[in-house]
Formats: structure tokens, C-alpha cells, sequence
């Protein structure tokens, strides 16, 4: 008993040391409002204490709170995170009395109670409280943690967060940032490899956005102990936080995105598939795997070369052994369709004694991560003991950015950023790194507020060198790590996952939550990176992996090999059906990719952000959504072969068989094996093409478009092309066609200058059983264009001419 108790004693004690700097409760708050001042873009408050509050409208619904605490002095008015920073004058009001300030705009009003200090955001339509203090801001003078907590509904959801391996509803959760390397992660591990300090907060259909712009180590609790706050912490740096207004999730995830940045435009090929081991070589075995892909009919659009093929992991080397001829072989493949990607890692060789330019060149510039004493930091990682750079210095993103020569010259496509929490062997925690100091644009940041920052900056440095060394192509840059506004440069990948059933069930939540993060192009390891996986996970993993834009085999280095044809015929042939699924539905996926680049809202989607006024799908992350259109219930569980599917309210169909199925309900549906269950929301029309074994094999011709009309009888739907690969399309040349259906008449209307080739249309009118006859612009047209199936799915073929299409069904 007695020693009982000890244990729980001490375990108490240590975690309440581990919560500390948690506690919001233990900070001093700030003082109350002494004055007022109206600011070109909204308020200034004096506080008694001495600290001050700057609110700035930057739009209707998007305001900014920074706070200076007592003897706190202002960093530099910037954030790496942050990609606007001009935004246009927004029309505010001040209003005032004894008890409080009220700025207004035309969507919110932000009250300002005086004494205490405590800030609630009404929307301006309903007067509603959207978000609100539960105590006033406050700050640690000894230590210089910062907080904020925030009153928490009764029915309030959480999303956001970026990546965690969490459910989707973060409610009642405790999360921290803190970039950290954690392979075999499992549901529960935090941190892992990101860090997004944004979230939001859905109650009663209404959404808001919190962003609090902070990369120090911070700590949000959505009501983990109580059910009265949500509280915030950062370990230092200011307490400076956007609040965005919905109500419509969409709305806030596309605010959030314009002011930390958007996804650009990505090539088309990068949303091929893709296939990769820790780590392909000698270059035989790379044209093998090619080979074999072709050989099996296996769609293959990138292979990925991981850290063998340097020299000695020497970072912008090449092993000339395993790897003679890079050129070649990067020409070799292409002849086949394929592109090469390598991986870069952070950590450059230790190698003072000379004969590595790339550490020489870093040293006598000066671009190494220093520390206070004024040595540089020497880690450790592949190549032995390695020096890190410092990229918030803009010559050293530059130098990096240039380096990447070695591998564009040799024709590589795209490069994969790894370890970029950065990992380090002597210490994944960053401990050991607490006297490095970052430039920080001469600020000499601590590194405790800028490791979440690190793979942000080199993702930066990456990503615009190949748009120095290609100007003619749009970079591809997949990232372990990063930060808010890490969507600007790279995509994303879930790191090292289990090959297991329970990582596989991660795989919606956290695709679905990094979307809402403001990260569209997402993706984990199929079938998974550690362990062995069999047949069944392997065929599981493809069914949600056709729809993650980002969609890469890969495996670990001592784990089986996991091409689909490892697992014997029967598990391949379920991954080929689902691969050729993913290019057959490619003018959907990019159409829907370029809405994400365009608007922020993202292509992989919680049943939530498509239907929040719908109760019923709040906490739902065993389902998702593909765009507006598509909703997929994939089965994440070994041995499962039915389960129950939530279709929200409206009519749907069964995406295979065409069939009607009714909304507003569970249904519990079959899930054999070679089965996702896959539902079209009525009302859509979706773009797509014929299968192909990769994405430049040929043209989309035909070009079809399935029609699901809806209640009414009415659809719409759109296609986006251009060439996938230039940035000709920020000069008008692509094509973009609206699409709709109503009152039995379809248009097809096209705007842009990107002319496509001479092809077919197909167009299928599903569920019609009384059309008769077929008028393309004004003409009948012959029976021998159009025909019927018996499940009532009418298709009539027309040459697409690039001018705008009318077709009658009578
Ligand atoms: O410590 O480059 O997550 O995808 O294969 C392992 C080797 C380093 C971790 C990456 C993984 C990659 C591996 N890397």
C-alpha cells in the first residue's frame, strides 16, 4: 500500500512537472485597459501594467491580436509562417463605454471588456459569441511562457492542428508542438514530425479560426482535465493570434491559407503513383522495379531514390558505384514514363579535414548553426557527425537552393526533405540543441523558438532553388517537418507509419485534419513503412491511398519489400484496380487539386467541412470525402468484410453500380476485400478519363463526364486542364470548363487559352430510364452516338472541338 502510494505520488509530481508550463493558471494575467487609441488599422491598449494590446483588422473577418507584456520588448514585427502581410484598408468602428471597447466590422465585433481584460469575437449578423476569454491573457515573467484560454462550448469540436496522431475531433485532447522524428508512431504518440499551431472550433454548425503565430514548444488542451477552457501555451516568444470568422469551415480554412500561403499548383505527374524503398540501388535494380512495373501493368509515375545513393550520405553526391550514371539512368526511365526523385537530408558531413565542397563552402560562409559560446553545433545523423545550416539566412537558402543542381543536372524531377526536424541521433528530443542560436534575420532567435520553424526555412530554400535552376517547371518538394505555411513549398508525407491495421485507421484522421491545416497535398507510406505487412493491408491501404493526393509505396530498410506484386496475384490485382482507378478519375483529382491551390479548401475532406450544419458527421473519421462529389468508406480493420456507412441527408449513388442510395442514414453496406465502398453525391458531375500506365502515356480522350442529377434533376461539375507541368497557367493558359445539368439540357462551357488536343467527349446521364432523344446544339443526333444500359445509364459520344456544348435529352 504504502508503496503504492509513492508511485503515484511521484508520478503525480511528474506530471505536474511535465503540464507546468501547461497550466495556464499559473501565469501572471495582464493588467487591465488604462487607455485606448485607434490605429490605422484598428486599436492600441495601454494596460495598467504596462503591457499593450494591438488589434489590427486585416479583413472583415480575419483580426489580429498581439500582445506586449510588462518588460516583454517586440521581436521584429515577422513571421515565417506568414505569406500576406499587405492586406487592403477594412472599414472598422470603435465604440465605447465604461465597461468595454467594441471594434466592429462588417462580420465581427470584437468586445473588449476593460478590467479585467478578457476579449470575446461576436459575429456581427446574430450577435452571437463565436469565441471568448475565459481568463485574461498572461505571461510568466521568470520563464516567458505565454497563454491564452479560451472559453470552451459544451458542444464545441476541435479540428486543425495540423499533423497528429489523434482523431479527427481533437476535443478533450492535449497536444504539443514540438517538430520531433518518431518513427513507429502509434495513435496517442505526441508530438510527432509538425507543427501547426492552428485550430478550429465548430458549435452548432458556426465555425471559427484560431492561428496563434508562435513556433516556440507549446501545448494546447481542449478541455483534457475540465470542461471550462481551452487553453494555450507557448514556452516563450509573444502571444500573437489571428481570429478568423466562419461560420463555414470552408470560409475559414480559406482565410487561414491566404494569410500563411496556399499549395502551389502542383504537376500533374506528382499526383501519380509513386514507389519507393529505403533505398533502391544499384541502378539496375531501380530499371528493374521500372521494368517490372510495366511488365504487370501497374500504373508507375516516380520512383524514389532514398539516402544510399550518396556518397557516404555526403548531402549533393552521388555513389559512383551504385550509381555511375545518374543522367542515364534519370534518361532511361523517362524513355518509360517514370521520374526520379531523390531525398535530402539537413545534416551535412562533418568534414573539416577538406575534399567535400559542399561542408567547405557552408563553413567558410558562415552558414552553420551556431551556438552562444560561438562554435558551431555538430550533431550527428547519417553521415557521422554533421553540421546543420542556418536557413533563416537568406544567402544560405540561397547557396542550398543552388546545390540542388547536382541533381536537377542529372534530371531529377523532385526532392524529397527528410529528417528535418531536424533529426539528431545524439538527441531527438532537441535538448542538446538549446544553445544553438538562429540568425533570424539578425534577432538571434533561441533555438527553442525556432525548431519548429527549421523545415519550413530549408523547405523554402529547396523549393525556390528548382525555380531558380527550372524556371520552366513547378517544383515538387515533399517535407517530413514543418510549420504553418509549409503548404507554400512542399508536401506533406506522413512519415514513418506502422504497416499495421491501427496505423491504416490513422491514415482519414490525419489526412483530413493536415487538409484542414491549410495542407491539401498529403499522403502516408502504403502499406506502411515499419514492419511487414501482408496482402490484406496492402489492398486495404490502396483503397484510401487512390484518393490521398500524395500516393507512394515505401518501406523501411530491414522491412519486406512492398510492390503490389510482392504480395502475390490475387492482393496485386486489387491494388492495379485501384491504381488504374486513381488515373481514370485524374481529371477530377487535378481539377479538384487546383480548387485546393486556388481557394485553400482541400481534395481530401472530412465528412464535416462538406456538411457542418449535419450533426452526425462532427466526429466521423472512418469516412471521407473526395472534393464536393465523392464520399468513401474504406475498412480499416483486419478481417472486416461489411460495415456501416453515415450518408448525410440527400440523395446519393452507389459509385460502381450507378444505383440510387438513400441519404439521412446509416447503411451497413458489403466491404469485400476488392471492395471500397464508394458513394457519388447526387448533384455532382464528375470528370474523368481512361486508365493509363502513367500520366503523360497519352491524352485524356475521351474525356467523360458522369452526370448525377439530384432531387431536381439538376448537376454541375468542372474540369481544369493545362499543360501539368509549366507555370504557363499563371498567364491564363489552361482551360477551365464549367459543367451543368438541368431541365434535361447539359452545358459544357470552356474559358482559357490552353487549347487541348482533338478528342471525345463520353457523357453518362445516370439514372434515366425516358430519354429518347439526343440534340447536340440544336441538331438530333444519330442513334449510333448514343446508347443505354439496362442499370438506366445513358452515354452519347461527341467530338470535343473545344467550343462550348449543348446537349437536349428529350
Ligand atoms: O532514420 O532515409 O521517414 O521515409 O526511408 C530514417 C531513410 C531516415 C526516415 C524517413 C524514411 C526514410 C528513412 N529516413
Amino acid at each position: 500500500m504504502r508503496l503504492l502510494v509513492c508511485t503515484l505520488a511521484s508520478s503525480l509530481l511528474v506530471g505536474h512537472a511535465a503540464i507546468l508550463a501547461a497550466d495556464h493558471t499559473s501565469l501572471q494575467p495582464i493588467g487591465a485597459v488604462a487607455s485606448v487609441a485607434r490605429t490605422a488599422q484598428g486599436l492600441r491598449l495601454q494596460c495598467a501594467d504596462g503591457a499593450s494590446v494591438t488589434l489590427s483588422v486585416l479583413a472583415p473577418d480575419l483580426v489580429r491580436v498581439r500582445t506586449l507584456f510588462a518588460g516583454q520588448t517586440a521581436a521584429l514585427d515577422h513571421s515565417w509562417a506568414i505569406a500576406r502581410t499587405e492586406w487592403p484598408k477594412t472599414p472598422f468602428t470603435v465604440q465605447e463605454n465604461a465597461d468595454a471597447v467594441t471594434l466592429g466590422t462588417g462580420e465581427l465585433h470584437v468586445v473588449i471588456r476593460r478590467a479585467p481584460l478578457l476579449i470575446e469575437f461576436r459575429d456581427a449578423a446574430t450577435g452571437r459569441v463565436l469565441n471568448a476569454d475565459a481568463r485574461p491573457m498572461a505571461r510568466d515573467a521568470k520563464t516567458g511562457a505565454v497563454g491564452a484560454a479560451k472559453k470552451l462550448g459544451f458542444d464545441e469540436h476541435f479540428y486543425g492542428l495540423g499533423e497528429k496522431a489523434a482523431r479527427l475531433d481533437k476535443r478533450r485532447g492535449k497536444f504539443t508542438m514540438w517538430n520531433s522524428d518518431t518513427p513507429g508512431y502509434v495513435e496517442g504518440t505526441d508530438p510527432i514530425y509538425q507543427s501547426i499551431p492552428l485550430y478550429l472550433g465548430l458549435e452548432h454548425g458556426v465555425a471559427y479560426g484560431l492561428f496563434y503565430d508562435n513556433a516556440w514548444r507549446s501545448t494546447f488542451e481542449f478541455g483534457h482535465l475540465t470542461q471550462e477552457s481551452a487553453n494555450y501555451t507557448a514556452d516563450g516568444g509573444e502571444l500573437d493570434y489571428y481570429f478568423i470568422a466562419g461560420p463555414a469551415l470552408k470560409k475559414v480554412v480559406s482565410r487561414y491559407t491566404e494569410l500563411t500561403g496556399r499549395m502551389p499548383l502542383p504537376p500533374l505527374w506528382s499526383l501519380g503513383h509513386q514507389q519507393s524503398r529505403y533505398s533502391y540501388y544499384p541502378d539496375k535494380l531501380v530499371e528493374h522495379i521500372a521494368d517490372k512495373y510495366r511488365a504487370h501493368d501497374l500504373p508507375l509515375d516516380v520512383i524514389h531514390l532514398d539516402i544510399h545513393y550518396m556518397d557516404g550520405y555526403r548531402v549533393f553526391t552521388w555513389d559512383k558505384t551504385r550509381f555511375p550514371d545518374p543522367a542515364g539512368l534519370a534518361r532511361s526511365l523517362s524513355a518509360k514514363g517514370v521520374r526520379l526523385i531523390t531525398i535530402v537530408d539537413p545534416g551535412v558531413k562533418f568534414q573539416p579535414e577538406g575534399g567535400y565542397p559542399v561542408y567547405d563552402e557552408g563553413a567558410e560562409k558562415d552558414y552553420y548553426l551556431r551556438q552562444t559560446d560561438g562554435t558551431v553545433y555538430v550533431g550527428e545523423v547519417w553521415p557521422g557527425k554533421s553540421v546543420f545550416v542556418d536557413y533563416t539566412k537568406e544567402e544560405a537558402r540561397r547557396w542550398w537552393g543552388d546545390w540542388h543542381r547536382t541533381l536537377t543536372d542529372a534530371g531529377i524531377a523532385g526532392i524529397w526533405t527528410d529528417m528535418n526536424e531536424p533529426a539528431d541521433f545524439l538527441d531527438p528530443t532537441g535538448k542538446r540543441h538549446e544553445h544553438i542560436r538562429f540568425d533570424d534575420l539578425g534577432q538571434r532567435t533561441p533555438y527553442n523558438g525556432m525548431r519548429n520553424t527549421f523545415a519550413l526555412n530549408m523547405a523554402r530554400a529547396t523549393y525556390e532553388g528548382l525555380q531558380r535552376l527550372q524556371p520552366d517547371r513547378r517544383p515538387f518538394v515533399i517535407t517530413r517537418a514543418g510549420y504553418a505555411g509549409i503548404q507554400r513549398y512542399a508536401v506533406k508525407w506522413t512519415g514513418d507509419n506502422n504497416a499495421t491495421f491501427a496505423s491504416l485507421s490513422l491514415n482519414v484522421p490525419m489526412f483530413a485534419s493536415l487538409g484542414l491545416s491549410g495542407q491539401p497535398f498529403i499522403g502516408a507510406d502504403i502499406p506502411g513503412f515499419i514492419g511487414r505487412g501482408d496482402g490484406e493491408l496492402l489492398a486495404r491501404s490502396y483503397q484510401i491511398a487512390a484518393f490521398s493526393p500524395f500516393f507512394r509505396n515505401h518501406t523501411a530498410i530491414d522491412s519486406y519489400d512492398k510492390e503490389p506484386w510482392r504480395f502475390g496475384a490475387y492482393y496485386e490485382g486489387i491494388a492495379r484496380k485501384f491504381i488504374k482507378l486513381r488515373y481514370q478519375l485524374l481529371p477530377f483529382l487535378y481539377t479538384t487539386m487546383e480548387e485546393a491551390h486556388r481557394t485553400g479548401v482541400p481534395l481530401f475532406r472530412p465528412l464535416v467541412l462538406n456538411f457542418q450544419e449535419d450533426e452526425n458527421t462532427a466526429t466521423i473519421d472512418d469516412q471521407f470525402m473526395v472534393g464536393d462529389a465523392l464520399l468513401a468508406a474504406p475498412v480499416t480493420r483486419a478481417a472486416q468484410r461489411e460495415r456501416e456507412v453515415y450518408l448525410p441527408a440527400g440523395n446519393w449513388f452507389d459509385f460502381w453500380t450507378g444505383a440510387p442510395v438513400e441519404g439521412g442514414r446509416t447503411h451497413v453496406v458489403p466491404a469485400p476485400l476488392d471492395h471500397l465502398p464508394l458513394y457519388v453525391r447526387a448533384g455532382s458531375i464528375i470528370p474523368s478519363t481512361v486508365a493509363m500506365s502513367h500520366t503523360g502515356e497519352k491524352p485524356w480522350d475521351p474525356l467523360r463526364f458522369d452526370i448525377y442529377p439530384d432531387a431536381s434533376g439538376a448537376a454541375t461539375g468542372s474540369l481544369y486542364e493545362d499543360d501539368g507541368l509549366t507555370s504557363a497557367h499563371e498567364r491564363g493558359v489552361f482551360r477551365r470548363t464549367a459543367v451543368s445539368f438541368s431541365g434535361g439540357r447539359l452545358t459544357l462551357h470552356s474559358e482559357g487559352s490552353h487549347r487541348t488536343p482533338a478528342r471525345h467527349f463520353e457523357i453518362v446521364l445516370h439514372g434515366d430510364r425516358t430519354v429518347s432523344a439526343v440534340i447536340a446544339n440544336g441538331q438530333s443526333l444519330a442513334s449510333a452516338h448514343w446508347s443505354r444500359t439496362a442499370k438506366g445509364a445513358l452515354t452519347v459520344r461527341i467530338a470535343d472541338d473545344g467550343q462550348p456544348l449543348s446537349l437536349e435529352f428529350r
